[in-house]
């Protein structure tokens, strides 16, 4: 059925007569019918990409493009009067991710769908995504952020699988939703659903709740990436009940189409993202116990069908389970991962390769090196880092096991949805070829001198920064200024990513502006980022941010030249509103801290230039752009790698030795900051600084000034700043997922070999 036809049936309306919500309901209707309608790419292997967030997005209009109609939606509606945008600002967002990891997870499956690959993803239902972020008095509060309402893209489906805990018994319900790609095709994304859950037990305004009650609350949030301790067995209940029914469908699936199980490997490859779902290997092997084979034969069959994803090199966040959770949790899985560890330690003498350490944790990336027949970084040098350094001990044993497979990014959502202007002038261009083939951005290097494209680059860069004004003032009530410099850092917030090096600029240039160093051009920084609610650090770090927000842009005498912008409850829907209007974008994490980074790209795609260190994907955004198109600074990962080895970097020593630095820091705590924010977060945070400042802000400090003084008088030169936009969006194509993907299939999943 047809729009009309939808609407008629549904409401006995005319399009013109509906509201915007009943145009809503009728869309998804109409959308769903129709990715319903594509056809499912079938083959002997099947790519399973299992994780525990999917950062999907707002779909409506994502699955307009892919479906080819979204233009004829558009003028239909216009016709009858009706806005589209306005429509979709009324589709929830489906925040079932922390960060880069889960977008990258839904960009995958966007690729995956329109390379027509036999693949589907496996996931969880929460029902509150991330949460949603509020501030109050230059504070952050949390509050739940519930998605699914009568009508969601969820589809339910008859599968039921029984899951056991030690002592109780829940059961798991798949929910599917179809992700369209980008032609002819679509792929499932699973997700699998307590029965059970109750939406009611969150208590008051907050995040609140009873963890303890697993049978109500298994699958009511997703986890912010850090939390309490009972909040670590929530998420092992999570882990265990995503993966158990996950490989229950796997193992039915491959029956269904001829294994016999033991030749699973031909049947199924498990792309296990990050360490979270990979409880999946000693689930499989009991599984395949369970139904008759050998546990030497189960061990060989999953090791050959695993394959593991590193996205992290930060030693804290690698997850290590007490022994003890597990066996309250997951006893069934015990003596697996028992013999798993025993069987290391036959053939290994170094402890640290280990499964279960002295102190009876579980490494759960150990188990997944071991037992995976692939391991792979997300960037170039994330992936030397983890040979060199990280897993170095498990690089001398499995050489051949590691590979990198530098991350991407769906075009479709991040360059033809989000910049329409920029899209179409492309194709103008160079054809639409791009669309298909990212690579063939590159024909625009052909337009480096036509003053013609390089001026009208300008133009859909301001026309982008205006939208994003109109947009702010409109949700948010902030008034930002279309001719001033957009500068834009938007991340998790996390120390490692640095966000208190660009506040500790702004006051930099704060006091220069107090001193009557004006910028030629006005400077407006803005921040996005969700601190997770059990960061401390994090938490004073924004209320820093904040309060400079208040202090900055109530001074007369420096806001027409400054401006500080955090805005509310950063998410993927912001983000496709901020990156078309960024001019800078900020990539300041510390070097060799960042896996890779995937905003870099998005910003990079749609124009705007990086003031960066060499650190994760900047490495390769560099050499693809040129150094002379981004703006690079700080230490090397080597020497930061060094620092950390001969514990010797003091920060202290840099807050003396220099003034600017000095004056800066102390700001933090000065009597007009204090008069604003909380004395007692603020202080904490200049004496996390100056005591111990884990990741290296001051060691960078000075030549991120002087980077970014180059990045701001660069500028002011439009002709030769559009040069760089110019080469940096005819280079981006290498950052197409489609891309990504077209390698794991050549190098990990090998999808075509399974028709044989
Ligand atoms: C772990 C234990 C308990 C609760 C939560 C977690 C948890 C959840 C999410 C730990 C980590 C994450 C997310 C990590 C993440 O987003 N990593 C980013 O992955 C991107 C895609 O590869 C990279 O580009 C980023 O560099 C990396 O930081």
């Amino acid at each position: 059925m047809n729009l009309a036809e939808i609407v008629k049936d549904r409401y006995e309306k005319s399009i013109k007569e509906c509201t915007n919500q009943e145009l809503y309901s009728a869309l998804l209707e109409m959308t769903k019918g129709m990715a319903e309608k594509k056809e499912i790419s079938r083959g002997k292997r099947k790519l399973y990409y299992i994780s525990a967030e999917f950062l999907i997005g707002k779909l409506l209009s994502n699955n307009l493009i892919n479906l080819g109609i979204y233009d004829e939606v558009k003028t239909l509606l216009e016709q009858s009067g009706k806005d589209l945008v306005e429509i979709e600002s009324l589709e929830p967002e489906p925040s079932l991710g922390n960060g880069g990891l889960g977008r990258l997870a839904a960009c995958f499956l966007d690729s995956i769908a329109t390379l027509g690959l036999n693949g589907a993803g496996i996931g969880l239902n929460y029902h509150y995504g991330l949460f949603q972020q509020v501030f109050k008095n230059n504070l952050q509060y949390e509050t739940p952020n519930p998605w699914i309402e009568k009508e969601s893209w969820l589809n339910k489906t008859e599968k039921v699988y029984p899951i056991s805990f030690g002592g109780f018994q829940l059961n798991s319900r798949m929910y599917d939703i179809d992700v369209t790609g980008y032609n002819n095709h679509t792929i499932k994304l699973h997700l699998f659903d307590l029965e059970t859950v109750e939406e009611g037990i969150v208590k008051g305004e907050g995040i609140d709740f009873d963890k303890k009650d697993i049978a109500r609350n298994l699958t009511l949030f997703l986890y912010p990436d850090d939390s309490d301790e009972n909040g670590h067995l929530l998420r092992i209940y999570q882990q265990y009940f995503m993966v158990s029914s996950g490989a229950r469908l796997i193992l039915d699936e491959a029956v269904e189409r001829g294994s016999n199980l033991h030749d699973l490997a031909d049947y199924a490859v498990i792309q296990i993202n990050d360490t979270h779902p990979t409880m999946v290997i000693p689930e499989l092997i009991r599984l395949l116990m369970e139904r008759g084979i050998s546990i030497d034969e189960a061990i060989r069959i999953v090791s050959r069908t695993c394959a593991y994803t590193n996205h992290t090199i930060l030693a804290e966040a690698l997850e290590k389970w007490p022994l003890r959770y597990l066996e309250k949790v997951v006893p069934q899985l015990i003596p697996i991962i028992y013999e798993l560890d025993n069987r290391v330690r036959e053939k290994y003498e170094d402890a640290s390769v280990y499964i279960i350490d002295n102190e009876k944790r579980v490494h759960m990336a150990h188990i997944d090196i071991h037992y995976g027949f692939s391991v792979n970084g997300v960037a170039y040098l994330h992936t030397e880092i983890l040979k060199n350094s990280e897993l170095n001990n498990f690089y001398k044993i499995y050489p051949e096991k590691f590979n990198n497979k530098t991350n991407g990014i769906t075009f479709r959502r991040w360059l033809l949805y989000c910049n329409p202007r920029l899209s179409s002038f492309i194709e103008e261009k160079i054809g639409a070829g791009f669309q298909k083939d990212a690579m063939e951005l590159e024909k625009l290097e052909a337009f480096l001198h036509d003053n013609a494209v390089l001026d009208r680059l300008l133009e859909i860069k301001m026309e982008s920064k205006r939208e994003l004004k109109e947009y702010l003032k409109r949700t948010q009530n902030i008034v930002v200024d279309e001719n001033s410099i957009f500068d834009i850092q938007i991340k998790r917030l996390h120390e490692y990513k640095r966000q208190q090096m660009n506040a500790l600029y702004v006051i930099h240039k704060y006091f220069e502006i107090k001193a009557g160093i004006k910028p030629s051009t006005p400077i407006t920084v803005l921040f996005g980022a969700k601190a997770a609610p059990a960061y401390v650090i994090a938490k004073d770090i924004i209320h820093l941010i904040l309060c400079l927000q208040q202090l900055i842009n109530g001074d007369p005498e420096v806001s027409p030249y400054l401006k500080v912008v955090m805005v509310e409850n950063y998410n993927v829907t912001l983000a496709e509103k901020l990156i078309p209007a960024a001019d800078i974008h900020e990539q300041i994490s510390l070097a060799s801290k960042e896996a890779s980074g995937t905003s870099n790209m998005k910003f990079m795609l749609n124009g705007a230039v990086a003031l960066g260190t060499m650190d994760g994907a900047n490495v390769e955004i560099a050499e693809l752009a040129g150094k002379e198109n981004i703006f690079v600074f700080g230490e090397t990962s080597d020497t930061v790698i060094a620092h950390y080895k001969n514990s010797d970097y003091k920060a202290k020593e840099f807050y003396e030795a220099d003034s600017d630095i000095k004056r800066a820091v102390d700001f933090i705590i000065s009597d007009e900051m204090t008069a604003i924010g909380r004395r007692e977060n603020l202080e904490r945070l200049y004496h996390e600084l100056l005591g111990k400042d884990w990741f290296m802000t001051l060691l960078d400090f000075k030549s991120y000034v002087k980077a970014k003084e180059q990045a701001l008088k660069d500028y002011e030169n439009r002709r030769s700043w559009a040069k760089k936009m110019l080469m940096n969006i005819s280079k981006a194509g290498y950052f197409s997922s489609d891309r990504t993907i077209a390698q794991y299939n050549e190098e990990i999943w090998r999808l075509d070999d399974g028709k044989k």
